[in-house]
């Protein structure tokens, strides 16, 4: 079954790329190298000292954002700036409105968000890059003009093809499913439903059935009710896609405590942590996710060399991102950070995050 996982790294892969990351990284980032003459921070590709770099989640009390803008803070320790965090509690269309116009007040050099809506922050974002601040979008992308860079973590298609596949193999290749999503205007989250939708035209999809999509606004409390009526509305429904941690995790949950545990499917896009208790007790066998770690360190690195200079965000240009090496910006000012991991029981442990 696991060979035919062509779309997500294999453990071994990931554990020997991580080391021989982490070896590179302390060779070339270490605390005890004096900053260049010339203002730069060793390690860091021509990236400026003491630029201040704000992260901006969709929501602050989300532990994959917790993980995410832990990996900018360690970036922009690396480089010698200043790193701050805000963000709302609610992942609603306009809630990051106020935090933009705040660090835009204050002068923030680099801004790091993840849209909770394509064009609801795109004036916000504006009036930042006007002040002088470079936006990089990051995990959910705003509309492609309103922002400097967009740090994806995989490709849509990727993310479709890797979900489709594993809800696939969970429910035997035939069956009603449905989709458990995060907030309806979620950019990353509509992009990965429409890639699904025509991914599941494939021939080998044709017995799946795609009944409909709930929304869960990324609120567990939501997410488990939506997950009890689904199943409520859909009585032969064979399985759910959820693609957000909060979703995937509040879904397990539901199903865990219920008749439906082992008889209705459930995969998605999930933090190990959130998911070991549920992959464990058989309610789900397999789900994905990328390094959210990795991911906001990359988005700290890319915002660190726009401001810096070292790039302007076009197509074709390469810059450096401290332990994980060197990225070149893509189509639409787009750096894809790579392919998403599956975990089950034979991995599930050997990560923490
Ligand atoms: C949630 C958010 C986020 C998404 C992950 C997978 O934490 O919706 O945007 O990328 O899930």
């Amino acid at each position: 079954m696991r060979g035919k996982r062509s779309k997500g790294l294999r453990l071994g892969t990931t554990v020997v790329a991580l080391a021989a990351l982490l070896v590179g990284g302390t060779a070339c980032a270490s605390e005890d190298d004096p900053a260049s003459p010339g203002g730069t921070s060793p390690g860091g590709g021509g990236i400026k000292d003491g630029l201040s770099v704000a992260f901006l989640p969709k929501q602050v009390n989300n532990p994959y954002f917790t993980v995410s803008d832990n990996g900018g803070k360690a970036a922009v320790a690396e480089f010698k700036g200043e790193y701050k965090e805000v963000g709302p509690s609610e992942a609603s269309a306009s809630s990051q409105v106020s935090y933009l116009n705040t660090l835009t007040q204050q002068g923030s050099d680099v801004i790091v968000v993840s849209a909770n809506d394509p064009n609801a922050i795109c004036g916000a974002v504006n009036q930042a890059r006007q002040g002088g601040a470079k936006v990089v979008t990051f995990d959910s992308d705003t509309n492609k003009d309103c922002r400097d860079l967009f740090v994806n973590q995989v490709t849509g298609q990727g993310i479709a093809e890797n979900q489709v596949e594993l809800i696939s193999e969970a429910i035997g290749g035939a069956g009603k499913i449905a989709i458990l999503s995060a907030t309806a205007n979620a950019t990353n989250q509509n992009a990965w439903i429409e890639l699904m939708k025509t991914e599941l035209k494939k021939p080998e999809y044709a017995k799946i059935e795609l009944v409909t999509v709930a929304y869960g606004d990324d609120k567990d409390e939501k997410s488990f009710q939506e997950t009890q009526g689904l199943l409520a509305s859909y009585p032969d429904l064979k399985g759910i896609v959820s693609p957000t941690t909060v979703g995937v995790a509040a879904a397990a949950r539901y199903l865990s405590g219920s008749q439906y545990k082992g008889k209705v499917a459930l995969t998605g896009l999930g933090t190990p942590n959130q998911m070991r208790e549920f992959v464990k007790n058989d309610t789900v066998k397999s789900f994905a996710l990328w390094s959210p770690a990795d991911l906001g360190y990359l988005a700290a690195y890319a915002g660190a060399a726009l401001a810096s200079g070292v790039i302007s965000g076009k197509e074709g240009d390469t810059f450096t991102a401290g332990k994980l090496g060197e990225y070149t910006v893509g189509a639409d000012g787009v750096v894809v950070l790579g392919p998403p991991t599956v975990f089950d029981t034979t991995n599930i442990d050997q990560f923490d995050f």
